[in-house]
């Protein structure tokens, strides 16, 4: 009996401390991601959750499928919840105006990650992602590298990003400033394949079908390499040799592809934002100032050096 007494003394304790206690201190996030259309978003998506549990912020997280109506539905609910402050990663660059607008008149700061909006700068605080025009060139540079003494043209096909994103837009930018360099280089054929393999496969079907000489795919992320590798495998053509194969990420995928000889390259795109987005948010809160511009550092991998980096690589 008096052990059952002090067993309901202790639920008693217990109770009270959790309903009358202390209200929640943690700071509230609402981020709306893009989708689950890669390799790179899977592992943003995981960056960002673990780095909220492990810096105690309490994270809305919430999946727009690649629409922006649904991105603008998510940061609306957002101000209507009064989180502290809002982030996103927008799937494309225009059309943010009046929703970062009412966020500003909220009182509520927003934080950009991975893609960059053209709207003006005074409606967000920061931007956390990679420098993507400068991807694109160092894509250029591999196949400018590749092709300096060719005496023919090189038939290029580009497969490109999500059309109206920030990666498509200044990947392709990049790359094109490059290869102007060398009249000998041509894009032939430029489509997007919305950043996904399955899309990435059907273009690349689409190109083989319509150009007997392509020497090299570029294409703006290595799902739709991937997939592309396997439109080229069952046309009977061997990705990696007839045609040369740079992308975009440096996910796994592109690695263990690098190893089969059927990537030349990847050019490496940070996916792991989600400490400095965490420390960003906590940062404001606080009232401090963030940089209005956090670049990611990056690398190049190529076919001969996958082998000694696959192990290390954490997406
Ligand atoms: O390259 C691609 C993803 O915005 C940088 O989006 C990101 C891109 C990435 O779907 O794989």
């Amino acid at each position: 009996m008096n052990s059952l007494r002090t067993t309901l003394a202790v639920l008693c304790v217990l109770l009270a401390s959790c309903s009358g206690g202390e209200p929640d201190q943690r700071i509230v996030l609402g981020f709306s991601q893009i989708g689950a259309e890669s390799e790179w978003r899977t592992a943003n998506s995981e960056s960002i959750k673990s780095a909220a549990k492990t810096m105690d912020i309490d994270l809305r997280f919430s999946d727009a499928q690649q629409k922006q109506e649904n991105q603008i539905k998510a940061l609306r609910s957002f101000i209507a919840q009064k989180v502290d402050v809002i982030a996103f990663s927008p799937v494309v660059e225009t059309g943010w105006d009046s929703v970062l607008s009412e966020a500003k008149a909220a009182k509520i700061p927003v934080i950009l990650t991975d893609r960059a909006v053209t709207a003006d700068p005074s409606l967000y605080i920061g931007f956390i992602g990679s420098d993507f025009v400068e991807e694109g060139r160092k894509a250029g540079r591999i196949v400018n590298d590749k092709f300096k003494d060719a005496t023919g043209t090189v038939n290029i096909v580009e497969l490109q990003g999500t059309v109206g994103a920030a990666p498509a837009n200044d990947r392709k930018k990049g790359f094109e400033e490059i290869i102007a360099t060398n009249p000998r280089l041509k894009i032939v054929r430029s489509q997007s394949g919305d950043f996904t393999r399955a899309k990435g496969k059907e273009v690349m079907e689409a190109f083989l079908k319509s150009h007997d000489k392509i020497d090299v795919l570029y294409a703006h992320n290595d799902d739709m390499a991937i997939g592309a590798i396997q439109a080229i495998e069952e046309a009977g053509l061997r990705p990696g040799k007839d045609i040369f194969i740079v992308s975009i990420d440096a996910v796994k995928g592109a690695f263990q592809a690098m190893i089969a000889g059927k990537l030349n390259a990847t050019i490496e795109c940070n996916p792991l934002l989600g400490p400095q987005l965490m420390t960003s948010a906590t940062e404001v809160v606080a009232g401090r100032p963030i940089p209005k511009r956090i670049v990611v550092d990056e690398q190049v991998f190529t076919m001969e050096t996958a082998k000694q980096h696959i192990q290390s690589r954490k997406y």
